[in-house]
Formats: structure tokens, sequence, C-alpha cells
């Protein structure tokens, strides 16, 4: 280890991966030689400098007291962040070094699009794979058609789109090789299924699910979201991070004019207008306008985008 050719480093420096953070308790698993998430140690931040997250590497020294119990002394460069923008405008993180979100919609509740445009926004400009996750689809015949054009639409625009069922067991498979040896985030709707997934592909996790009433949770201020923190599970060499469900997403976008970028088929389109500040209003010869027109945009995206692109202007989420 480093330490022994550093006197000045803690002699007792181990390095761990930030599993959950609750208000001032941080829970970590200390990495084991082959980079796995091992055992696990209640710890506290020496310095609150840096607000950990879960995912983040750290290291640690452990109480010599308390072997369960440590203290945070270092976090470690995170390639990558997942981030939002809250509705005072504040950037919120939600967990660090991912490799893929797995963005999870079902038939019931109701896919929002627009939050599926955003993930794939925010996975774009942090360097993130990202797949469209359809879980319940042993519930999918109730909303065919609906569902059909949502997977026709964003498989159009290469993403992948995994059909499972957490409760009938389908698909979980796929979903495993695609984890591989990856971090990956679930990410979604409340109620979709994010946990119920999680404990079908580990069922270890035992990860609280929804009632199908709802009731339990109503009457704490939460509606009817089950899930409270973001917290981070190990998988066959892979990472799984389960996450509360959220009704609405700002990505937070530090260079505005990167956004397009998130929607590659605007993106394209743009490039071909003949005014290169060309808003896309009623100019000639605007390339946005005619792939709106021959259905190369779809409508909804294209109001997706011009919301976002505001929010983003204005600096709300
Ligand atoms: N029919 C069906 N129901 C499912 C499936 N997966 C989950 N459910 C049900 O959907 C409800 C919500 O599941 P959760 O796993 O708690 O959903 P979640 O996305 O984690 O919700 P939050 O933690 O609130 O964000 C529960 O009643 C599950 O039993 C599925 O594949 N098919
Ligand atoms: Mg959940
Ligand atoms: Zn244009």
């Amino acid at each position: 280890m480093a330490n022994q050719n550093n006197p000045h480093q803690h002699p007792e420096a181990v390095q761990a991966v930030v599993v959950s953070h609750l208000r001032s308790e941080v829970e970590v698993a200390t990495l084991s030689s082959q980079g796995e998430p091992s055992e696990r140690l209640r710890c506290f931040q020496r310095s609150r400098s840096i607000e950990v997250v879960t995912g983040d590497r750290v290291l640690i020294e452990r109480d010599p007291e308390h072997p369960e119990r440590g203290v945070i002394n270092e976090v470690q460069p995170r390639r990558s962040l997942l981030q939002r923008r809250n509705r005072s405008g504040v950037v919120q993180t939600i967990c660090a070094n991912l490799d893929l979100l797995l963005i999870t919609i079902a038939p019931d509740p109701e896919p929002h699009a627009d939050l599926i445009d955003r993930y794939l926004v925010a996975a774009e400009l942090d360097g993130l794979d990202a797949a469209v996750v359809l879980n319940k689809c042993d519930l999918t015949a109730a909303r065919q058609p609906e569902i059909q054009s949502l997977i026709d639409l964003y498989e159009g625009l290469g993403v992948q789109v995994f059909s499972c069922s957490a409760v009938a067991g389908v698909g979980l498979d796929a979903l495993r090789n695609l984890i591989g040896d990856r971090t990956a985030a679930l990410v979604g709707q409340s109620g979709v299924g994010k946990s119920s997934l999680l404990n079908a592909l580990l069922p270890e996790a035992a990860a609280e699910v929804g009632s199908l009433s709802g009731k339990r949770n109503r009457g704490h201020g939460r509606g009817r979201h089950t899930t409270s923190t973001v917290r981070l599970y190990p998988i066959l060499g892979g990472v799984i991070i389960d996450s509360p469900g959220i009704r609405e997403l700002t990505p937070e976008v530090t260079d505005p004019t990167r956004l397009i970028t998130g929607f590659p088929e605007i993106d394209s389109a743009a490039r071909t207008c003949r005014f290169r500040n060309c808003r896309h209003d009623r100019e000639p010869d605007c390339g946005v306008s005619e792939a709106l027109a021959d259905g190369r945009i779809d409508a909804r995206r294209w109001r997706s985008y011009r919301i976002l692109e505001a929010e983003i202007r204005t600096g709300r989420g």
C-alpha cells in the first residue's frame, strides 16, 4: 500500500466506496484487492469541504476502538457525477462514478417522456451510457400503442430499450449482461419498479418495495415514494445504485450550447439551417422546421427541448 512509503499519510488509510449518505451518517464498504465492495463501516467525515455522495471513492481510517466505525479522510477524484438542479436552482449531486443510467419506465405509472429526454441529456453531457428499461412488461397490454410508440421513438434515436418484468422474472439476464462490471443507476419515476428490479437481480438486497395501494407512505410528506435514499449494491462484479423516484429533473448543464447534443436528431437538423443563428421559428430554409414537417423530429421531443432550454436559460429547475 502507498502508505508504507509515505510516512505522512495516515497509517490506516483504507480504500472504500460510499454506499449511502443520510444526514451526517455515511455508510461505506471497504474495497477488496479486486476493487469489489466488501466490509461495511459507518463513517463520519473529518472535513465537510466536499459533500460525499453514493458512489464516491474515499480513503478512510478505522476507529481503533470500534472497528465497524471510521473516519473519511479523503474523497478521491470523481470520474462522473449525476447532478440536478432543484426548484430553487441549487445543484444537487445524486451519485458519483456512474457508468450507466438505467432510465426505468413502466406502463403504470404512465411514462413522462420528457423525463426520459432529460435523463438522456444528463447522460450525454456527463459521458454516461444510458438505456431505457421498460419494467412491468407483464402489464404492457393495457397501454400497448402508447408504450410501443415510445419504444419506437427511442430505438429510432439509437437508445437501447430493454423490456423486463421484476415480478414475472422476464428480461433479467439481459439487464445483468448490460450492467456487466459497470456501475449502473436505476432512475425514474416513483412506482415504476426500480427497487423491485434491484431485488429481482439481487434478492439479498431486500430493498423496500412500494405496496400496491401506496397507502403506507402517505402522510409522511413524501407522497408515495418508497425509496428515500440513494444506495449502492454490489452485484456480480458490477454495482447497482437504487435511487428514490422523482417527478421532475432539470439536469445540471454547465455549458448551455451543449444542451442540443442531448437531442441528436434536433442537433443534426439544426446544422442544415441556412442561418447559423437560426431560431428555428419562421426563418427561411430552417432545417429544424423541415425535419418537424417531415417527421424526422417528433413534435413532442421538440417541445421537450424548448422547455428544457428555457429552464436552463433562466437557471431554474
Ligand atoms: N405487475 C408488475 N408490478 C411490478 C413490477 N415491478 C414492480 N411492480 C410493483 O410496482 C410497485 C412499485 O414498485 P417499487 O419497486 O417500489 O417502485 P420504485 O420505482 O422503487 O418506487 P420508488 O422507490 O418510490 O421510487 C410495487 O407494488 C411493485 O410490486 C412488475 O414487473 N410487474
Ligand atoms: Mg424504490
Ligand atoms: Zn433553424
